[in-house]
Formats: C-alpha cells, sequence, structure tokens
C-alpha cells in the first residue's frame, strides 16, 4: 500500500434541485470504486457535497422567500439523507457556504493575484443563470443558451479576469503529454477529443467575478464590490476541502492531492478540463490524475434533468427494488462514459433474472441445503482430488480477482459484475449438474455431497466480496448468513479471494430470500 490516499471527488451538486436519478448516479459509481479501493487496501477519501453560492440559488431562495443560507440549510438535509440511503461512504460532505471554503477561496485568489494571473476589465456578454455559464455573442442563438435553450440575459459588469487565454499550449501539452505516459488526464476518448478541439479553437480570458449580486465569496482584494463567479468556487472545493489555504492541514493537503479521479458528467467537462487545469497551474499545484465524464442517463431518448420535468428521485425505486438493486441496476445496465437508456422493465428484467433468480437462488438453495443435510454446519473442505467441475469452478473463482481490477482501473463496472456473475452463473450449474438432493440419497455419495456444498458455498463466498463494492448490504448479509466476519472490513480482497477460506464447522443460517421475485404489475 502506498502512503499516497486515493483521493475521488464527484461534482458538488447545486442546491436548486433535490437529489435524482442523475445525481445519485454518479454519486453511486463513485461509492462502488471508493469502496473497491478500500478492499484493496487504498487510503481512500471520497469527496461530495454542494454547490451552494451564485445567481441561480440566490434567486430560488428569493421566490421561496427565504434568506441563501436558509434556502441552502433546508436542501443540504435531502443530499445527505439520499447519499445514506443509498448507502453511499463519502467521507466527507463540503458545503461552499462553509468557512473552510471560504478560507481557501480567498487563498486562492491571493496567491493568482500575486503571481499576475489576474487583471480587471470591463465583460459584456450573455449569461445562462440556470447553467451559471457565459456565452459569446456566436454561441447564442435567438437569446437561447447553446446548453439547455433557455434564455441568456446581458450583462455589462466590471469584472476581474484570469488570464485563461495563457495556458493553452500547457493545457494541450498536458493532455498530448499524459497520452504518451498511457494515463490520460480526461477519460473516456471521445470526451478528450471534443475537449481537445475546443481547446485547439483558441480560449478566451475568463470573468471570475461578479458585482450585480452578493451572494458568493468576497474577492479578498480590489473595492469588495466583487464576488467570486460561482464556477471558480465551486471547483475550489476539490482543494478546500482537503485543507488548501490552511496551515494546520498542510501535511493532509499534500497526502491528498492530486486527486485521482473526478467523476463528472459530461456536461461539465469544459470547466473540469480546461478551467480547472488551468486555475491549477496559474497556482503552482499539481492537476489531476483523470478527469472521467460519464454520459447521461436518457428517459425515452431524452437527458434526464430537473429541467425537463422528468428527473425522478431514487427513493420511488428504491422501495419497489430495495438500495443494493438500485445501484446494481445502473451500474451494470448503463455503461459508465456512455449515455444510456434507463427503464422499469429493464430495472425489473434485470433485477428477477440477475438478483433473484442467479444470486438470490444461488444463496437460497445452498444454505437450505446446508442447513437440510449438514445441520447448518459447513462441511470440511474436500480432502478428495477436485473433480473436473470442481476444477472449473476454482479456475474461474482464482481468475475473478484479476479480471475485476482490470474492469474497475477501466472503470467498466459492467464488465467487473460479469466476471462476479461468470462464477454465480457457474456455482448454479455445478450445483445442477451435482445435483446435491440425489447425493443425500445414499451414505456412500456424503462425502461427495459435502464437497460439493463446501464448494459452492465458497463460491459464494468469493461472489460476494465481489459483488460488494455494488451491493454493500446484500453482500455484507451473505457473509453473515454464513458464519464470516464484515466483508467491509477487508482491506485485502486478492488474498481474501483465495479459495479455502471459508472455515469448516461455520454456522449457515437460511434467512429470507435476498431479492424477492417483483412481478411486473406488482
Ligand atoms: O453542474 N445523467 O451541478 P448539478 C447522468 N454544481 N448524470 C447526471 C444527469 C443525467 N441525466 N443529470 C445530472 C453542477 N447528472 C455544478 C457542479 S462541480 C465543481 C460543480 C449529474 O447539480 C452529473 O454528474 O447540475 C452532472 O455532471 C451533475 O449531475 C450536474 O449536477
Amino acid at each position: 500500500m502506498s502512503d499516497r490516499s486515493f483521493y475521488l471527488t464527484t461534482p458538488i451538486y447545486y442546491v436548486n434541485s433535490v437529489p435524482h436519478l442523475g445525481t445519485a448516479y454518479t454519486t453511486v459509481a463513485a461509492d462502488a470504486l471508493a469502496r473497491y479501493r478500500r478492499m484493496t487496501g487504498a487510503d481512500v477519501h471520497f469527496l461530495t457535497g454542494l454547490d451552494e453560492h451564485g445567481q441561480k440559488v440566490a434567486q430560488a431562495a428569493e421566490e421561496a422567500g427565504m434568506s441563501p443560507q436558509e434556502w441552502c440549510d433546508s436542501i443540504a438535509p435531502k443530499f445527505v439523507e439520499a447519499w445514506e440511503m443509498l448507502s453511499v461512504t463519502n467521507d466527507d460532505f463540503i458545503r461552499t457556504t462553509e468557512e473552510r471554503h471560504k478560507r481557501g477561496v480567498q487563498a486562492f485568489w491571493q496567491a493568482l493575484h500575486d503571481a499576475g494571473h489576474l487583471y480587471q476589465g470591463h465583460y459584456e456578454g450573455w449569461y445562462c443563470v440556470p447553467c451559471e455559464t457565459y456565452y459569446t455573442e456566436e454561441q447564442v442563438m435567438e437569446h437561447e443558451c447553446p446548453s439547455c435553450g433557455r434564455d441568456v440575459e446581458f450583462i455589462r459588469e466590471d469584472n476581474w479576469f484570469f488570464k485563461l487565454s495563457a495556458f493553452e499550449q500547457q493545457l494541450l501539452d498536458l493532455y498530448e503529454s499524459r497520452e504518451a505516459e498511457g494515463r490520460p488526464f480526461i477519460r473516456p476518448e471521445t470526451r478528450r477529443n471534443e475537449v481537445l478541439s475546443f481547446v485547439k479553437g483558441g480560449l478566451k480570458d475568463l470573468s471570475i467575478s461578479r458585482t450585480t449580486f452578493t451572494w458568493g465569496v468576497p474577492l479578498p482584494f480590489g473595492d469588495g464590490r466583487h464576488v467570486t463567479y460561482v464556477w471558480i468556487d465551486a471547483l475550489l472545493n476539490y482543494i478546500t476541502a482537503i485543507g488548501y489555504g490552511d496551515p494546520d492541514r498542510a501535511e493532509e493537503f499534500a497526502r491528498r492531492w492530486p486527486a485521482q479521479y473526478h467523476f463528472v458528467g459530461k456536461d461539465i467537462i469544459r470547466f473540469h478540463c480546461v478551467i480547472w487545469p488551468a486555475m491549477l497551474m496559474a497556482a503552482g499545484l499539481e492537476v489531476p490524475e483523470c478527469v472521467y465524464a460519464h454520459g447521461f442517463l436518457l428517459t425515452k431518448g431524452e437527458k434526464m434533468s430537473k429541467s425537463k420535468g422528468n428527473a425522478q428521485t431514487p427513493a420511488s425505486l428504491v422501495e419497489r427494488f430495495g438500495v443494493d438493486a438500485y445501484r446494481y441496476y445502473f451500474l451494470r445496465d448503463v455503461r459508465f462514459g456512455e449515455d444510456g437508456s434507463i427503464s422499469m422493465e429493464a430495472m425489473v428484467q434485470r433485477y428477477n433474472g440477475d438478483l433473484a433468480n442467479d444470486w438470490g437462488n444461488l444463496c437460497s438453495r445452498l444454505f437450505n441445503m446446508t442447513e437440510k443435510y449438514f445441520d447448518g454446519v459447513v462441511p470440511a473442505p474436500p480432502a478428495d482430488a477436485p473433480t473436473a467441475a470442481d476444477e472449473t469452478m476454482r479456475a474461474i473463482a482464482a481468475a475473478l480477482p484479476g479480471r475485476y481490477e482490470e474492469a474497475m482501473a477501466a472503470l467498466d463496472y459492467g464488465t467487473a459484475l460479469e466476471a462476479a456473475w461468470e462464477l454465480i452463473k457457474d456455482a448454479n450449474r455445478y450445483i445442477e449438474n451435482e445435483a446435491p438432493w440425489n447425493l443425500a440419497k445414499a451414505e456412500e455419495t456424503r462425502p461427495r455431497l459435502a464437497a460439493v456444498l463446501y464448494n459452492a458455498l465458497e463460491a459464494v463466498r468469493i461472489a460476494a466480496l465481489f459483488c460488494a463494492p455494488v451491493m454493500p448490504l446484500t453482500s455484507a448479509e451473505v457473509w453473515r448468513r454464513i458464519g464470516l466476519g464484515d466483508i467491509h472490513a477487508v482491506t485485502d480482497v486478492a488474498s481474501a479471494a483465495t479459495w479455502g477460506g471459508l472455515p469448516e464447522g461455520a454456522r449457515v443460517e437460511k434467512g429470507e430470500p435476498l431479492f424477492p421475485r417483483i412481478y411486473e404489475d406488482a
């Protein structure tokens, strides 16, 4: 284990909306990776949080008849609760209205100001409040935001500017050198190409302050009228949360920064892949290892979003399917990095097929048979030479840690789960072919019965390990039911997955079905 921490982040979400399937998607994906990396012994630091400043939030508060802070305080618990409900194990939760953040933002501005990267100017142009984004005359057609289609405002302000244009070549060098080193800064590749052509098209300096409202972090210099442009404020959360600008936390900052991953949706890659690394370079800080931009969840072919009115909250689905099945569906059915259509029908199908039939049934049958034939006690590991079928299952189990690791390094959750499913499917096949119910009929086949149940239970023990990052609750329950300790305490998954780890004599508990079948019209 290296002493560097494995720091990963999600976007900090706007408080103008409550958590929905889209924001939950990024957060659950990051959580599955965080959980897996803890199981490989990494010192994981997983950050999520809220983006609480800006004109949009100020407006939402006003409409609700609250002060901006009251508004933020009323929404924040909804995110905290939603992530708890989804078993998200973030190590920190940052809100940009916290003192630690404001202090860090001001320290950052001072550093950039002192280094000569800022200048005062005049901004005239178009602004989309819902997207909190500036646009040029050419970008806004008919006064519509090119991103969300809503009306843009013409703004005219005295602003401070960041010399973003000066970083064009350094950014191109960054993308290229990382590519050459085989550790791309932007993933997946389609997003990289998009960013590359944007930067090659030429960068304009960026207005980094606003004077027409006050809901933001004040710049520490100038005439006191300027608050930080909300996107810059938000990006800085990734460093302020881990102690940037706080002399008492310098050691922590050095250990955690640069981040291993920023998980974002593809809607916000320019901020993360262009503006953010340029800001860091200007401040003399390292840039993150990787910005990973996933695709959009689509319902009926459209991006699911609050503004389109088709955003669902996770709670209703969790109520129907349970937390683990919720997490499983999105990570198994939507290829991470690409857009993916989601539907209730597909979710029911995955649930009944993969979870109720394959995984849940395997556990139920085995736990029942252990109870029936061995009074619920794990039999001794087989002493006889393994049969061809035993060998096959052991070979699949032995290959699983490597295949899973490879898939997770590529953030290919679907393939990682498929690897675990290969073992689950083989164990099901094994039970069918070995037919323990026949072996139980005669005394002379009892040793083989014991061997078959031991082997299949061992496959279940190992499969649960690799289900745990995505399905933490049922995996822990499987381990508990086969008499083992806390699966979430595992810090060396590869050795925990070594064949033969299931101790003889452990008590097995039948329990209720892990994934009771769902009927379509229920
Ligand atoms: O952009 N499919 O916050 P936000 C997949 N505050 N992911 C989706 C999605 C969908 N249909 N809809 C939303 C902001 N997301 C800023 C971020 S970070 C320094 C500041 C996810 O509340 C996805 O991760 O609008 C997307 O990038 C993010 O929510 C946008 O969240």
